[in-house]
């Protein structure tokens, strides 16, 4: 017995250095980019029982290998802006990891998108698609352009020189982007638009979250929002809990946000908070869907309008003091590392009781650990947000048969998505010794689908 105890320890041992080792080389290699970092840190953190147990993947120099984008492309996009003056913007895409299928993943507009941003995105995308079921590979892609303020015109523009270079390296069986933040059915409409007069054909599986009327799916709009609640659904019931009566904080007002929201209150709860980069709104009564749609989705107009329909209603700026409202469920839907130590620490003291990662990584490593070590159930974004990207693989499903489903049909398989990859998620953390722990349960089930397939198509 004594025997086996020591084994154990030998080679938890041997893969606690392994993983050491490798994160030591990462943060030498890529020492600048703080988010890719803290993407893979938490991944690698996880992974130390599963090498234990799986020692070929030592062997294979799986870790290694995945830390690696197999494809980093930064390219120039010029335009000339409404004046006639020329801009110049950085463009990205990362190919991080083809093995289980095309690279898949969104393509984000935003002033802070670095390369350390799409790599953190990247990384996070290839476990996330893994965790769908589906075979799709992990991608992601960008540029710093600040889509504020733009014209019709100039977007259209931008998207069109933007996407004059990106042709090269998409295709529906090499890389299908999608859209994220600053990104969504106008843009991708310009950018498929372009690709098409390029090619000169009908690839309509090259692009997803295209409009329903030009080979869209029905439910990709509402997919990512819909499927967090659906998620944090399941993990409340495990516990005996609803969102039924609940109230609920959900930050940001974009695509992620608008249809949790509209899940959440569908599942009756009470949904007083909303915010944008510039701050937020808290309504007692309950957020105005009707209204926030309108302000967001018609006129891309500023939170801050809201009161002057709802003027019960107050407006706060200075977006991260939204978590400082009490809440029972708190969906952070906006962007990365929205809340920290100190943000986590208030909604515990405020009696938060579920966590549900609509965005990518809105939680830092700290905020992480106040939650698991306050028993505060906790949804991850690489599971919780998969919804987005789940519905996608199905938008190239019916691309490539010609057929579109109705929305019951579309609904209906993403709830079943998203309860698998809770089951799976939560079997994987009480395989690999940590119970209840879906930050743990989730890595893991990603990581081990992708890891097999690279194990079994040699070390390329
Ligand atoms: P949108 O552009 O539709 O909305 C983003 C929202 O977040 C806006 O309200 C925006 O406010 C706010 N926001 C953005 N950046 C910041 C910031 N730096 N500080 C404070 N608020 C900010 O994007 P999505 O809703 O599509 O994406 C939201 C999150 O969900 C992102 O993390 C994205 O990666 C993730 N995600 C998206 C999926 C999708 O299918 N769209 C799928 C899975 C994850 P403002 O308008 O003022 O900038
Ligand atoms: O982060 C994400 O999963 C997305 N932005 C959606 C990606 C996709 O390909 O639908």
């Amino acid at each position: 017995m004594a025997m086996v105890i020591n084994m154990k320890d030998e080679r938890l041992r041997k893969a606690n250095s392994y993983v050491n080792k490798v994160y030591e080389e990462v943060t030498k290699r890529n020492a600048n980019e703080v988010e890719f970092l803290q993407a893979v840190k938490e991944i690698f953190h996880s992974l130390t029982p599963v090498f234990a147990r799986n020692p070929q993947y030592i062997e294979n120099g799986i870790l290694e290998r995945i830390v690696e984008p197999e494809r980093v492309i930064s390219f120039r996009v010029p335009w000339v802006d409404d004046y006639g003056k020329v801009k110049v913007n950085r463009g990205f895409r990362v190919q991080f990891n083809g093995s289980i299928g095309p690279y898949k993943g969104g393509i984000r507009f935003h002033p802070s998108v670095n390369a350390s941003i799409i790599k953190f995105l990247g990384f996070e995308q290839i476990f996330k698609n893994a965790l769908t079921g589906q075979a799709i590979g992990g991608g992601k892609g960008g540029s710093d352009f600040d889509p504020k303020g733009k014209s019709d015109a100039e977007i259209m523009r931008f998207c069109q020189s933007f996407m004059t270079e990106l042709s090269k390296y998409i295709g529906s069986d090499v890389d299908v982007p999608a859209g994220d933040i600053g990104v969504g059915a106008r843009e991708i409409g310009y950018m498929f638009g372009q690709y098409r007069r390029l090619r000169g054909n009908f690839d309509s599986g090259v692009f997803t979250g295209k409009g329903v009327g030009y080979g869209g799916s029905l439910g990709r709009t509402e997919a990512t929002g819909y499927g967090c609640v659906y998620f944090v659904n399941e993990m409340l019931q495990d516990r005996g809990l609803s969102f039924e009566g609940s109230t609920v904080v959900i930050s940001g007002s974009g695509n992620v946000s608008i249809y949790a929201i509209e899940k959440a209150q569908e599942f009756g709860a009470k949904v007083v908070a909303c915010s944008d980069s510039g701050g937020y709104i808290y309504d007692e009564k309950g957020i105005c869907l009707d209204t926030l749609k309108h302000l967001k989705e018609v006129e891309r107009n500023r939170i801050c309008e809201y009161v002057k329909e709802h003027p019960h209603a107050q407006y706060r700026e200075g977006s991260e003091g939204i978590w400082s409202i009490p809440c029972d469920i708190a969906l952070p839907c906006a962007t990365q590392n929205e809340i920290d130590e100190e943000s986590a620490k208030l909604l515990v003291k405020n009696n938060v009781k579920a966590v549900g990662e609509g965005a990518n990584m809105p939680s830092t490593l700290d905020a992480i650990d106040v939650f698991l070590e306050n028993n505060v159930l906790f949804a991850p974004g690489k599971a919780a947000n998969a919804g987005g990207v789940a519905v996608s693989a199905l938008e190239m499903a019916q691309n490539s048969s010609r057929i579109s489903w109705d929305f019951e049909q579309v609904d209906e398989q993403l709830k079943q998505i998203m309860m698998n990859i809770y089951r799976n998620s939560v079997q994987a953390a009480e395989e690999y010794g940590e119970p209840g722990n879906l930050v743990v349960g989730s890595n893991i089930a990603g990581f081990i689908k992708v890891a097999d397939a690279m194990m079994i198509q040699g070390i390329i």
